[in-house]
């Protein structure tokens, strides 16, 4: 008997200090998708996922909110099962932190540690960064702040358990040289080697005296076991590493563990290490993916200024926003959210494109044939020709895009086969064959055609969009356990029955109105009347257009004369606390150089930069011109910060 492959693949497992936002929700639904398409494709999949409880962050958000920690992550705990649900997310384990069977192994692995000669005891002085729960020494801070998330740092000092991480450093350099798929995607390898394993890699101290929501140490109960070397180990804990007989051997080590790029230093540097200390094998592939931001900066449950996929969910449905996530950006790679990107994706490539696809077809199936599905019996060698083998090429194509990680590549492959559907019924117009019976036969082979491609279109669908090619299914009078649901199935062109009985059903994605989703949406914002937000304005700009100007106070820290050009200044400003700008201003001729300093301008942030007189532009300085030629400034009425936003 052929052996069963194996997949063993995980996400990062949640903090529960607030609920989760639709960046969060990327890394999981991209996970379910790799996972899903691997249980299609015939791999004894193990798909884990959970939360990560314990820490001095979550500690402090339960004293916020006036609760007992363990009463707090419960309840946030069940808010995200409550969203994996409402996303379709199919995982085949939930850890829990807080659980016996994660604590009783970290604390054994925490002893182990100790009395092999990895762990001594000390003492910490020095940086920590509670959101990211991250120590830093002074020369990695970035203008004082934490260099990951820009904010305060505490000064701790405290009695302390350190690793000795510096006797891996070299082993893991070697492995990350010798095994190419280890970091994804490969951009991030040498990040990781220049910035963190080359300059020396410090002992990092893996105890805590300062709070007690955490596992203690075992033989020291005054410490509880530093966060991240307690999430970390869950990728094992819930596996039952340790114990005889545990699907542990069966699906060791993972194959692919995806992150954000955010958290990869303690991937792809502590966590092997501490892999290393176990003498366990090191994951197959760790894969850093990029952020989903916002116009104004990346999405964060501190920040405040998240967008809960469960309110998208609701109102657009779980695929519309799955397919969204798995399409818009190229994995890896930082993407923005936009209410405008998703409503449009939605409107073309899946009610123009593939929901078009699915009602013509149906449409036409019924009117001409009452819905019973015609034998094809004549082939035009050409269009049908390449219909067929398009389709027949697509499931292998998307496999591999899909094992590369790259899932929105993977979507694009079907989307062809989608767009040559349409193509294919604009090529043939059964609507023309249809007014002479003599084209019987034809108009039949093009229904059936279009039938069969779209049940390769929707078996192909199913892990990225799990409901959809459900209705589709039922549409086509495919059954829920039948055979043509597979992946096997798609081995051979036409498999649909003659004479089976299809049905037209609702449309999958009505189009949408692009203004009356963002008005909707963006309820609690002034917006205009409905009757002006309607008619045409000419020269009217929309309050949506107006948005995608970023202006933002700035402050001004130098300016200078460029040399030859009367006119022009080269002014330096900052934009809250470390995004430094340079502009070319055309006020030379109003103001000196020293009285700009210190000023607080209005600047547009998002410009594209330029280069005026060779010198480079990064933004626009706002200025207001009289007729007579007067020129000023434009500044804020009362004291602003910098980087205060201006709309
Ligand atoms: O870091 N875009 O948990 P966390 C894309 N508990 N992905 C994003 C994102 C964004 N804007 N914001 C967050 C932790 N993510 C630790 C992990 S693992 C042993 C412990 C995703 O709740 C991304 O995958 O802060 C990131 O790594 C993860 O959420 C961080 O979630």
């Amino acid at each position: 008997m052929a052996e069963v492959k194996t997949f063993y693949i995980t996400t990062p497992i949640y903090y529960p200090s607030n609920k989760l936002h639709v960046g969060n929700s990327y890394t999981t639904v991209a996970a379910d998708a790799i996972a899903r398409f691997k249980r299609l494709t015939g791999y004894r999949v193990w798909f884990l996922t959970g939360t990560d409880e314990h820490g001095q962050k979550i500690q402090r958000q339960a004293e916020a909110a006036g609760k007992a920690p363990r009463v707090f992550v419960d309840e946030i705990v069940a808010w995200i099962k409550e969203l994996w649900d409402e996303l379709d997310i199919e995982y085949d384990d939930f850890i829990r932190t807080t659980e016996d069977r994660h604590k009783d192994k970290v604390a054994q692995i925490f002893t182990a540690f100790h009395e092999q000669g990895d762990i001594y005891k000390g003492r910490y002085e020095g940086r920590y960064c509670t959101p990211c729960e991250a120590y830093w020494t002074e020369r990695q801070l970035v203008d004082g702040n934490c260099p990951d998330c820009g904010r305060e740092v505490e000064l701790i000092s405290e009695e302390a358990y350190f690793f000795r991480m510096s006797n891996y450093a070299q082993r893991l350099i070697d492995h990350i040289e010798a095994n190419p798929d280890f970091i994804q995607p490969p951009s991030r390898k040498n990040e990781m080697i220049n910035n963190f394993l080359k300059p020396g890699l410090e002992d990092l101290c893996v105890s805590r005296t300062s709070f007690d929501w955490g596992i203690p140490v075992p033989f020291d109960q005054d410490h509880v076991i530093y966060v991240w070397l307690d999430a970390l180990s869950n990728y094992i804990t819930a596996l039952g590493y340790g114990e005889e007989g545990s699907i542990y051997e069966t699906f060791w080590p993972a194959d692919v563990q995806l992150i954000g790029k955010d958290i990869l230093r303690f991937h792809t540097i502590y966590w092997p290490i501490f892999l290393m200390a176990l003498n366990q094998p090191l994951p197959k592939t760790v894969f850093g993916h990029g952020w989903l931001m916002l116009q104004e900066g990346k999405m964060s449950k501190s920040k405040g200024n998240a967008i809960d996929p469960r309110v998208l969910a609701d109102r657009y449905s779980s695929d519309a926003l799955r397919y969204f996530l798995l399409r818009e950006i190229p994995f890896g790679q930082d993407g923005i959210f936009s209410l405008e990107n998703f409503i449009n994706r939605i409107n073309t490539d899946l009610a123009n494109d593939l929901g078009n696809l699915v009602s013509r077809t149906l449409t036409m199936a019924e009117r001409y044939f009452d819905g019973v599905l015609p034998e094809p019996t004549v082939d035009d060698g050409n269009t049908d020709q390449e219909l067929r083998s398009l389709a027949l090429e697509t499931p292998s194509n998307v496999e591999v895009y899909t094992s590369q990680l790259k899932i929105s590549d993977a979507l694009a492959e079907l989307w062809k086969l989608v767009k040559r559907s349409n193509k294919y019924i604009d090529e043939n117009t059964p609507w023309d064959l249809a007014k002479d019976p003599a084209n019987v036969g034809r108009l039949g082979t093009v229904i059936y055609n279009l039938i069969e491609s779209i049940r390769f279109t929707a078996v192909i669908l199913q892990p990225f969009m799990p409901r959809t090619p459900k209705s589709i299914f039922e549409q086509l009078g495919i059954e829920a356990e039948s055979d043509m649901q597979g992946w096997a199935s798609l081995k051979r062109w036409g498999m649909m029955k003659p004479g089976s009985v299809v049905s037209r059903g609702d449309d999958l994605f009505p189009r949408l109105n692009l203004q009356a989703e963002i008005r909707e949406m963006q309820a609690d914002k002034p917006v205009a009347d409905d009757a002006d937000q309607t008619e045409e304005h000419e020269g009217l700009i929309s309050l949506d257009q107006f948005q995608q100007v970023d202006l933002r106070v700035a402050e001004v820290i130098a300016a200078e004369k460029i040399p030859k050009a009367d006119k022009l200044l080269k002014v330096e400003v900052v934009i809250g606390d470390n995004d430094r700008r340079q502009v070319v201003a055309g006020i030379a001729e109003h103001y000196q150089p020293d009285e700009l300093i210190g000023k607080h301008v209005l600047f547009v942030s998002n410009l594209k930069p330029v280069k005026l007189r060779g010198v480079l532009s990064q933004g626009m300085l706002l200025a207001a011109t009289a007729n007579d030629g007067r020129l000023a400034l434009t500044t804020v009425d009362r004291d602003m910060p910098s980087g205060s936003r201006v709309s």
